[in-house]
């Protein structure tokens, strides 16, 4: 049996989303989240068997990220994102509050409890498969605690885990298993690309078998609305949209070069001794003067194809106005050129890190002039590895 043209229409008018990124279906705009041709919505929806079946359709939009990796930009409501965050502190929830271990400066989240309320959190430190292989859990769920509890958040646990390899779903699941029971609603909210809907994905595959069901990608903002799925008979699981952060580096590069943001394997650290007059650049995106007076090691934490060249300080404004986007490469848009400069003293065992893009650890003392897009966020930590 399959639905009547009554039925579809009634379907529609219901209201019935996206499974990749939680949009509400139409066919009236293209560049509104959820578009797909109404021929195919209803074509797709005339060939279910009951009005009850699940619907796996993906909007335009989900389907060329998932099949070519071609983002469709779509506009943003920020105010929709925030009312979904904000319903969370109404409710009793579980939240899982979802950081970047290779940002977790960019994307701790401002007055998180502004949207969650008194909810429990557990903490979870996504892509630890980033960080050098001889880094122990432990010691960074240890140091994620404690980075949390600087920025006011208490926490019930922290979990690390790599949510894109095959065993996180069931890993999360046992670690956040003495909870679930408690809760009908565990909400995945954290700031866009650190991994909520892959770790979702995972628990889907986890429980059902059926893999990449929500959409991923590398386009910050991926995620439009909630997703809601069922993970026991009481309890649900409900993916949102990241929290918008245009202080992290992506929003100051070409969408093309957002693999340089995104590590997918471990990052090959590289200690630098440097002398007195040295100027170090990060391909295009800026660069460092180290105002060191005699010799100082640091160990630089970027992806793999980031080049860090090195130059003196004197000449460094030449080189980076005449090789931003030649020789430096990838480079910041046009109109971030215009770097702004900074001067900051870093101790000894003191992480700069630039948000979105990697991080220095200091072994010495030693002051710094960065000269970086204006708007682009940094913080100074106590060492993270
Ligand atoms: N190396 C690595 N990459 C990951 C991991 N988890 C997610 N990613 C990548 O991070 C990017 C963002 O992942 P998503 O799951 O779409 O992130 P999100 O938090 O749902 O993003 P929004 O929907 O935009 O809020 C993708 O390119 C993923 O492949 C991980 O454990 N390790
Ligand atoms: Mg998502």
């Amino acid at each position: 049996m399959t639905l009547s043209e009554d039925q579809v229409t009634q379907l529609l008018n219901d209201g019935i989303v996206c499974i990749g990124c939680g949009a509400r279906f139409q066919s009236t705009k293209r560049g509104v989240p959820g578009y797909l041709n109404e021929h195919k919505l209803r074509s797709y929806l005339s060939s279910l068997n009951s009005v009850d079946d699940p619907i796996n359709l993906l909007c335009e939009r989900c389907f060329k990220l998932k099949n070519y990796n071609q983002i469709e930009p779509v506009a943003f409501d920020s105010d929709h994102f925030q009312k979904i965050l904000t319903s969370i502190s109404d409710k009793k929830a579980l939240v899982l509050y979802l950081v970047d271990l290779f940002d977790v400066g960019g994307s701790m989240i401002n007055g998180l409890t502004r949207f969650i309320g008194n909810n429990p959190v557990v903490l979870v430190g996504n892509k630890f498969d980033i960080l050098p292989k001889s880094v122990k859990k432990n010691k960074i769920a240890n140091w994620l605690t404690k980075e949390a509890k600087n920025e006011g958040i208490k926490v019930l646990k922290t979990v690390v885990l790599s949510a894109d390899k095959g065993d996180s779903g069931q890993y999360l699941l046992e670690e956040i298993s003495d909870y679930i029971d408690e809760y009908e609603e565990i909400f995945v909210v954290g700031v866009t690309n650190v991994g909520k809907s892959t770790l979702i994905n995972q628990i889907i595959k986890q429980i059902s078998g059926r893999g990449s069901v929500i959409t991923t990608s590398r386009f910050p903002g991926t995620t439009l609305d909630k997703i809601e799925i069922p993970l026991t008979e009481k309890t649900r699981v409900i993916d949102t949209p990241g929290i918008i952060h245009d202080s992290q580096m992506a929003h100051f590069i070409d969408s093309k070069d957002f693999k340089y943001l995104l590590p997918n394997k471990e990052v090959k650290a590289g200690t630098l001794q440097l002398s007195k007059g040295q100027a170090i650049f990060l391909a295009g995106l800026g660069w460092i003067d180290f105002l060191n007076k005699s010799k100082i090691s640091v160990t630089a934490y970027f992806e793999n194809n980031i080049e860090l060249h090195r130059g003196k300080i004197e000449n460094a404004e030449k080189l980076f106005s005449s090789q931003a986007g030649r020789l430096l490469k990838p480079t910041v848009l046009k109109e971030y050129r215009e770097l702004e400069k900074k001067e900051i003293k870093l101790k000894a065992n003191q992480d700069f890190a630039i948000a979105g893009l990697g991080w220095f650890t200091f072994h010495d003392s030693a002051p710094i002039c960065f000269h970086l897009p204006k708007g682009l966020a940094f913080s100074v930590r106590q060492a993270e590895i």
